[in-house]
Formats: C-alpha cells, sequence, structure tokens
C-alpha cells in the first residue's frame, strides 16, 4: 500500500521514494537476513510491476442489497434507538430516547441481522443422523434443534424441513434442525463437524454450505415457524450427551465474535446447561466485547424473560468481582433462610422445610424448586410485614445460582492471576472458564503465560523460549479445587462432562478451554481439527481433577486423552504463529520446536503418572 501510495500521489520523486523505502526495508529487517530483505524488495518491485488502474462504473450493477431493516414487531426500543445505531446514526438519537436510569436492553442481537456471509449453512434433513455435533461447535449459536408432536406442522410453510425424531417409543414426534441463515457467518465449522455423508457424494454432507440469496425469503418464513414451536420443557432434555444439549435453548447468540471464533462456542454451552441461573463475571478481553458492546447485546432471555445476569468489571479484578457475586448470593440465600424460619407460623412447617431443604441437584429438581417459589411469592404479596416485603424481595435466590467466572488467558494467566488464585482458594462454589487463546487476542495477540513454546507472539517475536505454564497444575496443587482441561474439537463429550462436573462440585472448579483464533495465523475453518491435533500431539492433554473422587478412595486424577499419536511438529507447524520462525529464524526455530517437543513429553510422562498408569502413581495429598 505504501509502494502504491507513494508511485501514485506523486508526493516525492518515484525513483527516490522507492530508493526510500527499500532504505527503511533494510533498516527494519537487517537483523532478520539477506533472504527477508530480499523478498520485501520483490514484494516492492512486483507492487510497480502490477499496479493498473481500476475503473470505477458509474452505477452499480449489483442486485444483492444489503438490507438491515429491524422487524415491525422487534421491541420499541430496538426499533427507535437500536436501529438508529446499527444504521450508523447514532449520533441523532436524542437524549429523552434513552432511559434515564441507564437500563438497557439485553438479547439485541436477534434483531441486527448481519447477513454477513453469502455462503451459508444448509440442512439436508435426509441425512441427518440428528447427533447435535453441528449445534454444540457452532460459534454464533445459528443452528437450533427442537422436537415436537407431528401436529405442529399443520400450518407450518411448505418448505418447512423435518423428519421423525431418531429415538424409540416417539411416534408421533418430529424433529426440526434450523440454521438462522442471516447470523450464519459461514465460518464452516459445522460441516467440518458432521458425520454423515451422503454415500453417493462424499463431499455432501447433512450440513453443508450454499448460496443464501434464493433460500432468504423461505427460511425467514421458516424461521418465524420455528419460533412458534415450544422450547422443549427442560427438565426432559437428556444434558449429558451432545445430542441432548442440542435441545436447550443458548442464551447467548449471534455475537459479533470472529467467524469461526473459537471462544464463543464454550459459552454458548454454558448458557444451554445453566440457563437463567447463571451469574456471569466477565473479565475484559474478546469475551467482555463480543459479550457486551452495542449496539447489540448476544446475552438474551428465555420465554419466562430471565436469562443470565451477566457483567464486566476490570480486567484485572474479575476473579475477585466473582466472588463477590458468589458471597452475595449466598448472603442472600441465608438471609431468605432465617427470614423463612421467623414467618415460619405464617407459611407452613412443610413449604419452609422443603425450601430450605429440597435437592436442586437435576434439572427436575430445581423445576420444582422454582415452583415452591413462585407459591411462596404469591404468599408473600398477600402479606403486610416489613420481613415478608424483605423475603419477597430476596426469593428468588432460593432457586440455586451457578456463579462463573470467564475471562482470556492474559486475564486468568497474567494480569488477574492473584485474584484468581485468592478466589480459587477461598473453597467458595465459584466455576472459572478460562477461554486459552494462549495471547491477548482482544488487544492484537501479544504474549502471555499461557504463550507455548517456540510460538511467536507480540513481545515473542523471536519464539516463546520458556514453557508454558501449567495452570491446571498450580490449581490441582489446593487438592479442593475441580480442575479440567478441555477441547471439544477433540472431545465435545468430555467438554460437556467437565463443565456439570464442575458445576455440581460444592467448591472451586477451573477449566481451562483451548480456544482456537485468528491470532494463531489458522485456517479458521480447521480450528477444530487443530483442536483435536493439539490433543492427539499430547501437546493438550484432556484431563479432569475431582475432589469427590478421593473421597471415594479414587484417583482424583483422570486423563481422559489417548497417549499421543503425532509429533508436537505435525500440529504446530498447521499454524502460521510457530511456522514463521521456520522462516525468519530457521535455526531457533528447530531448537524451540525440539524444546517445545521435549516439554510435551515430559508434561504428558507426568500426567500418565498421575492418573496412575505410571511407575509413581499419583497420591493426592489430602
Ligand atoms: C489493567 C488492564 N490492562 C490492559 C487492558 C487492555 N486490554 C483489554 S482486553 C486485553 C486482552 C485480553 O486478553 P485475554 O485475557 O487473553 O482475553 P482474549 O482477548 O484473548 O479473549 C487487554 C490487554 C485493560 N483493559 N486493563
Ligand atoms: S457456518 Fe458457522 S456460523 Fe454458520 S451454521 Fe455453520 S458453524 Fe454456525
Ligand atoms: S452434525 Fe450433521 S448429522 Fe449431526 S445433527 Fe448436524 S447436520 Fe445432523
Ligand atoms: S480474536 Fe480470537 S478470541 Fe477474539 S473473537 Fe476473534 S477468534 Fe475469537
Amino acid at each position: 500500500m505504501q509502494t502504491c501510495f507513494f508511485a501514485l500521489s506523486g508526493v516525492l520523486p518515484h525513483d527516490e521514494s522507492i530508493h526510500q523505502i527499500k532504505k527503511a526495508i533494510e533498516k527494519t529487517y537487517s537483523k532478520k537476513g539477506r533472504k527477508i530483505i530480499d523478498q520485501n524488495f520483490r514484494a516492492v518491485d512486483m507492487t510497480l510491476e502490477n499496479l493498473f488502474e481500476v475503473h470505477i462504473p458509474l452505477h452499480t450493477s449489483a442486485s444483492i442489497s444489503k438490507e438491515r431493516k429491524i422487524p415491525s414487531f422487534a421491541p420499541e426500543f430496538v426499533r427507535n434507538v437500536t436501529q438508529m445505531m446499527i444504521a450508523g446514526n447514532g449520533d441523532e438519537i436524542p437524549v429523552s430516547a434513552l432511559p434515564i436510569d441507564g437500563e438497557y436492553p439485553s438479547g439485541t442481537t436477534q434483531w441486527e441481522k448481519r447477513n454477513i456471509s453469502d455462503r451459508i449453512a444448509v440442512w439436508e434433513s435426509d441425512l441427518c443422523i440428528q447427533c447435535g455435533n453441528c449445534s454444540f461447535v457452532c460459534p454464533h449459536s445459528v443452528i437450533r434443534s427442537k422436537f415436537y408432536h407431528k401436529d405442529y406442522l399443520d400450518d407450518a410453510p411448505p418448505s418447512f424441513k423435518s423428519v421423525y425424531i431418531n429415538a424409540r417409543g416417539f411416534p408421533e414426534t418430529k424433529y426440526t434442525l434450523q440454521v438462522y441463515l442471516e447470523d450464519c457467518t459461514g465460518c464452516n465449522l459445522c460441516y467440518e463437524v458432521c458425520p454423515a455423508t451422503d454415500p453417493l457424494d462424499r463431499l455432501r454432507k447433512a450440513i453443508h454450505l450454499d448460496e443464501k440469496e434464493s433460500r432468504l425469503e423461505g427460511e425467514r418464513k421458516n424461521i418465524q415457524y420455528f419460533e412458534l414451536l415450544p422450547h422443549n420443557d427442560r427438565p426432559t432434555v437428556n444434558y449429558s450427551t451432545v445430542h441432548g444439549v442440542q435441545f436447550l435453548q443458548p442464551l447467548f447468540e449471534f455475537s459479533g465474535a470472529c467467524a469461526g471464533c473459537g471462544e464463543t462456542p464454550y459459552i454458548k454451552v454454558l448458557t444451554q446447561l445453566f440457563g437463567d441461573r447463571l451469574l456471569v463475571a466477565n473479565a475484559t478481553g474478546c469475551s467482555s466485547i463480543y459479550g457486551g458492546n452495542l449496539p447489540t447485546t448476544p446475552w438474551t432471555k428465555n420465554a419466562a424473560g430471565k436469562g443470565p445476569a451477566w457483567s464486566n468489571s476490570l480486567f484485572e479484578d474479575n476473579a475477585e468481582f466473582g466472588l463477590g457475586m458468589r458471597l452475595t448470593a449466598d448472603k442472600q440465600v441465608s438471609m431468605a433462610h432465617q427470614l423463612l424460619k421467623k414467618l415460619e407460623p405464617h407459611l407452613g412447617e412443610s413449604i419452609v422445610q422443603n425450601l430450605i431443604e429440597s435437592s436442586q441437584e437435576k434439572e427436575s429438581e430445581i423445576a420444582e424448586q422454582r415452583h415452591r417459589v413462585s407459591q411462596l411469592k404469591a404468599i408473600l404479596q398477600r402479606m403486610d410485614s416489613g420481613d415478608a416485603k424483605h423475603l419477597l424481595s430476596i426469593a428468588d435466590q432460593l432457586v440455586k445460582r451457578s456463579v462463573w467466572l470467564i475471562g482470556g488467558d492474559g486475564w486468568a494467566y497474567d494480569i488477574g492471576s492473584g485474584g484468581l488464585d485468592h478466589a480459587l482458594a477461598s473453597g467458595r462454589n465459584i466455576n472459572v472458564l478460562v477461554l486459552d487463546t494462549e495471547v491477548y487476542s482482544n488487544t492484537g495477540g501479544q504474549m502471555s503465560k499461557a504463550t507455548p513454546t517456540a510460538a511467536t507472539a507480540k513481545f515473542a517475536a523471536a519464539g516463546k523460549r520458556v514453557g508454558k505454564k501449567d495452570l491446571a497444575m498450580q490449581a490441582i496443587s489446593y487438592g479442593n479445587v475441580y480442575v479440567a482441561q478441555v477441547a471439544m474439537g477433540a472431545n465435545p463429550q468430555q467438554t460437556l462432562l467437565a463443565m456439570r462436573e464442575a458445576e455440581a462440585y460444592n467448591g472451586p472448579s477451573l477449566i481451562l478451554a483451548y480456544s482456537h483464533c485468528i491470532a494463531h495465523g489458522i485456517d479458521m475453518e480447521k480450528g477444530l481439527d487443530q483442536q483435536n491435533k493439539a490433543v492427539m500431539s499430547g501437546y493438550w492433554p484432556l484431563i479432569r481433577y475431582n475432589p469427590v473422587l478421593r473421597k471415594n478412595n479414587k484417583n482424583p486424577f483422570v486423563l481422559d486423552s489417548p497417549k499421543p499419536v503425532i509429533p508436537f511438529k505435525s500440529y504446530a507447524y498447521n499454524e502460521l504463529r510457530y511456522k514463521v520462525l521456520t522462516q525468519t529464524q530457521p535455526d531457533d526455530a528447530e531448537r524451540l520446536i525440539q524444546l517445545a517437543q521435549e516439554i510435551v513429553d515430559l508434561r504428558w510422562k507426568t500426567y500418565v503418572e498421575m492418573a496412575g498408569y505410571g511407575p509413581n502413581s499419583f497420591q493426592p495429598v489430602l
């Protein structure tokens, strides 16, 4: 671009400007060797050789228009305010149109149809085996599934797709997988994980990318119809399988994260599993930006109008912030218990006992507790005492809360590490989800203590020379912290299990989630495949350390991934962050990749021993 600018603008005489550009190249790359300098010279020369004028037509000939119309049934605020901001006319919004108390509606990404890809996912119902893999990994919550009685189809649009559900004992139940095509980014991850291939055409899978334009009108109607079908009742869904989770409504949808982002699917699954019981403290980073930016917000609500409570404090204090959420929720529950006991003569012994003592482990038990709480609230509304009013204000806390502290590696490994350690050491029932992209992604890919040996990053242009911090081992050393390392591209079922175990554990939990990212310099379509290679090389072992097992005299450390079958190199050199060093500093690259392999081998050996497969099997410290 610089060459083009000087060649066209005439700011300096032509030869003089090219001479200066080459001089700057020599200076910048002198340490990287003659080869790199010559390559840059060639880039300048070829730019000049290929510079040609582009004739801009007087009229546009494209027939595709980028419609940005918000439907008339959208909420008033969205039509009056959000729409103006989406259109880039935010400056024209009068102050009077904004809520005086700062309240801002959530769940608004559903109205911002970004239409960023003209190739979108298409479902082939005849091939689909209904496994749910595609919906599990979709970073943008674009793929939704529902099952319903076949009579619901009586008024369905002609192009609405459905098949009988693939489950015994439900002969009248139909299944639909609906793609929200205007929100699809064309990232292709769904195609990559779909196991159902047409035997007559190996490239045709049950979900694949195809052109959007001709489908737009029909699918808009189908989506509207799909929305009218009831969401599947949470207690009827099997939470323990990827297949089951597809029927749970995500409460995080259509975020503006990069197409194919490796972080967002983990957050989406969390919202599916724990729904409106979630309290989320979000560290600053990509997840706070795509999670809470304007004009629209991806955190949304269920049919009852309830959703996760989400907030972003600072980068450096997120763990303490989330711990505060836990302490507050616990305090409110203990106050509610005290008030229940005080009001027992008016409320009745069995109501109070059930509200305080009933188990809330299963979703069906949580549904029962919700029912009890709404009965309690109805009674309290009829009472006139101060205690009744106080209890009414905190009664919702009697339904178990699920507190999650979410952030990237820059937060967890580096800037927020002291606070995270403090929160883990508190023994409180908090859950930490680290979206590990191994760099500070949101600010352009700076090195963190999660950056692996031999990888380049900003501040590590010559390759990281030391090892990645083993945060899992640090947390395990406490003995009472649930710890898991997951990678959904390698084993989505293990990811699901870890999230459920972490939440069920009545103490601190930490999940480290491998998150592929544009900062890795990969073909993002292959992000999940890279996750799998990370596991297959032994670089990212899948582990679970569950202190509950120790109480049952079992080894709490479980190694979920198989023995490495490929060298670290075969995983790493698919990524530019590693590969670039082989061009710029080949000797260093060779040395560092060997060092990285040694670290992988050592860590694997340690984990194997901890899992009890080795000669000195792991003896947990009590
Ligand atoms: C104390 C402080 N330092 C720096 C920043 C600037 N900052 C915002 S996001 C971010 C990077 C976050 O990286 P990470 O935690 O790895 O999350 P990711 O973006 O990778 O998801 C930085 C450095 C900040 N907000 N606060
Ligand atoms: S292409 Fe990407 S965004 Fe679109 S449905 Fe598939 S996984 Fe989701
Ligand atoms: S991954 Fe393929 S087979 Fe599985 S539900 Fe999706 S479309 Fe169907
Ligand atoms: S920079 Fe990386 S982590 Fe951030 S949104 Fe993009 S892909 Fe996701």
